[in-house]
């Protein structure tokens, strides 16, 4: 794998999993891989997991990670071509991405979207001025329209705790002060519909996704019917795609709450983080034991782990 992301860069995404819940298995079995080798970890937002998961995945297959948060300690980036420079941006993603591809063997790079103009983040104009500049392997640490490594994670959750082949899998919308977006729900909903779950996706009106990422998923705006029978409850906040980056109404009464989870199968709950206690997901669901943010997170070090291995192994 020379790219991560989207699940459309997998070849075989059953292998890849199987894959991570081996080295879940055995961590280290890999560790030679990665000697002399160095991942570079660029930040243009802030982040916990992906980080801290990403860095422990490369250690764990014996590999030098460098981070930059360019955020806060790079230049200032220009993305646009062929204009002066003479106003705040010091460097040229050209230049920049051309350099780090110099000091690294593969890169992970995380770039959220500007949700002001809805076609330059869809292009996902940043991430791929970064990939077509450094010359080395990218992996998504997260983009302006998925999350590839959270969703694989996600996966690999459901894949360990699901008790029948075809779960009812139930991603529903939460309220949020900030607009977030979308990145995150559009790929669990790319993954989910490649693995073949019975998969719904419940919003109010205003927050369809892009066509691209619904694809075959049920989509209602009653919460109440989603819910019903669910075996996974993902619960996510995005701001619409629609009106774009906008937050239409304050989402009363979407948060997922015990008194939802009798509607459900029993079902796991899941939330990437970070997460709004009291606002996406009550104080109950995540201290109680349908939670599964903590099973989450501990996937992507497995999900990263094995993207890694696949780029060192050049396979
Ligand atoms: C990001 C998002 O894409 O929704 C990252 C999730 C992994 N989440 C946030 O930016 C949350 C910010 C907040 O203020 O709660």
């Amino acid at each position: 794998m020379k790219l991560f992301s989207s699940v459309k860069d997998v070849t075989d995404v059953n292998q890849l999993v199987s894959e991570a819940i081996q080295l879940k298995a055995n961590p280290f079995a890999d560790e030679q891989l990665g000697k002399h080798k160095t991942l570079g970890l660029i930040f243009l937002n802030p982040s916990l997991r992906t980080r801290l998961s990403t860095q422990k995945a490369a250690m764990n297959l014996g590999m030098q990670v460098m981070v930059m948060n360019m955020d806060k300690e790079g230049w200032a980036l220009e993305t646009q071509d062929g204009i002066i420079m003479n106003g705040t941006t010091v460097e040229h993603i050209r230049e920049a991405a051309g350099v780090m591809g110099e000091y690294c063997d593969i890169i992970g790079i995380r770039s959220f979207p500007g949700l002001k103009d809805r076609d330059e983040d869809y292009s996902e104009l940043i991430f791929n001025k970064f990939v077509q500049f450094c010359g080395v392997p990218v992996v998504s640490l997260e983009s302006a329209t998925r999350h590839p490594l959270q969703s694989l994670a996600d996966l690999i959750t459901i894949e360990e705790l699901k008790t029948t082949a075809k779960p009812r899998v139930v991603l529903t919308w939460a309220p949020h002060v900030k607009p977030l977006p979308q990145a995150v729900a559009n790929s669990f909903a790319e993954w989910m519909n490649k693995a073949d779950y019975d998969f719904v996706i419940t919003h109010p009106a205003g927050y369809d996704l892009a066509p691209e990422f619904v694809g075959n998923a049920v989509v209602t705006n009653n919460q109440d019917e989603a819910l019903a029978g669910a075996d996974f409850v993902y619960v996510k906040n995005w701001s619409s795609y629609q009106d774009y980056g906008k937050i239409l109404s304050d989402g009363e009464g979407w948060m997922m709450t015990n008194e939802k989870l009798k509607l459900t199968n029993n079902a796991g709950v899941m939330h990437c983080l970070p997460v709004r206690r009291g606002l996406e997901l009550s104080h109950e669901i995540l201290d109680g034991p349908n939670s599964l943010v903590l099973n989450q997170a501990n996937n992507r070090v497995w999900a990263a782990q094995a993207v890694i291995k696949s780029m060192l192994k050049g396979s």
